[in-house]
């Protein structure tokens, strides 16, 4: 059995990934300041005495020296972060300080702890508008937005911290593509889009596709990358590397909202809108390296995710 540390831990991935390592009979530290993180999705983890919280900001390197000291993780889950992108267009230098310089404080302090093993939440974003369709691993590099860059720096980051050639370092990196599930915040414009078609559902409002609803995203089921952060930390035998972390399938905006709408019995409409700026038409990993270095693939169908979200 594994101690790991978890940095946004109350986060809609952090808080699922906590569940499952403590499900799985795992000893856990969740480490939050609430910037984006929910009190409230930890209701399931506090119930555990194997958990426990601290409440802190993971930039703090003197606070998280002294954590990494006292509870001694065998590896590091580092999920805190900036998670919006158009937040990062807004706020470079907030963006620079939490997702580049944050991930570099987080790995040295980690390795000065003598921590030999440490999961990172990097992002499809690493990939910007690379049109060789599926996204193998070695095509990404030309990010369009700083959020983007400051994942894609922090891969480095955190292969140079815990090199291949060291084996008992290991740095996984995992480049998550669109995630879904409950605990995701639908809150604001930018929220994942299945959120924000849930909530409309609920409340029985009319959602908005943006564009004409052709584009496509690989939606993945937040259990699936929960799975895949708890394999990464905690399988015996695994070497440092970047993973896509997606199921391989394309669906389309408008196939995504015509299932969840016959899933739920509505017979809402969805409204049209413009075409977000920027937007990415099509959008699909390949999901082979992480099978092969992980044992890892995605188990959930979209339905059954979808199912799993709006029975939350
Ligand atoms: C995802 C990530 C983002 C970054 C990016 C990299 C999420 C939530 N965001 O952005 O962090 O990694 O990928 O490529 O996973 N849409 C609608 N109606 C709405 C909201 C969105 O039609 O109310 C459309 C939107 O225009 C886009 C698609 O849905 O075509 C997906 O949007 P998103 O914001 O969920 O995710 P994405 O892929 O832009």
């Amino acid at each position: 059995m594994s101690r790991v540390l978890i940095t946004g831990a109350a986060g809609f991935i952090g808080s699922h990934t906590a569940d499952l390592l403590l499900q799985e009979g795992h000893t856990v530290v969740g480490l939050d300041n609430f910037r984006t993180g929910q009190p409230g999705n930890l209701s399931v983890a506090r119930g555990h005495e194997r958990f426990r919280f601290v409440e802190g900001d993971f930039t703090d390197g003197p606070a998280l020296a002294r954590l990494l000291g006292e509870f001694r993780p065998d590896a590091v889950i580092h999920l805190a972060a900036m998670v919006s992108v158009p937040e990062s267009i807004a706020r470079p230098e907030e963006n620079d300080r939490l997702n580049r310089r944050g991930t570099r404080l987080v790995a040295e302090a980690a390795r000065a702890a003598g921590v030999r093993r440490m999961v990172f939440a990097s992002s499809a974003a690493v990939y910007g508008l690379c049109p060789d369709l599926p996204l193998q691993e070695a095509s990404a590099g030309h990010p369009i937005s700083p959020y983007g860059e400051a994942k894609w720096d922090s891969e480095a980051i955190l292969l140079s911290a815990f090199p291949e050639s060291a084996p008992d370092l290991v740095a996984r990196c995992h480049r998550y593509f669109n995630v879904y599930g409950p605990r995701q915040d639908p809150t604001s414009p930018y929220s994942g889009v299945i959120s924000r078609f849930a909530a409309a559902l609920r409340a029985g409002t009319a959602p908005t596709i943006l564009g004409d609803g052709g584009q496509t995203r690989d939606f993945i089921y937040v259990g699936d990358v929960a799975r895949a952060n708890v394999i990464a930390a905690t399988a015996p035998d695994l070497r440092s590397g970047v993973a896509n972390i997606c199921t391989g399938q394309a669906v389309s905006l408008n196939e995504l909202w015509q299932t969840l709408r016959a899933l739920c019995g509505s017979n809402l409409e969805a409204l049209s809108g413009p075409a977000r700026a920027g937007d990415i038409r099509h959008s699909v990993g390949a999901p082979g390296r992480a099978l092969a270095e992980l044992g890892f693939t995605a188990r959930t169908s979209l339905e059954a995710g979808l199912r799993a979200l709006m029975a939350s």
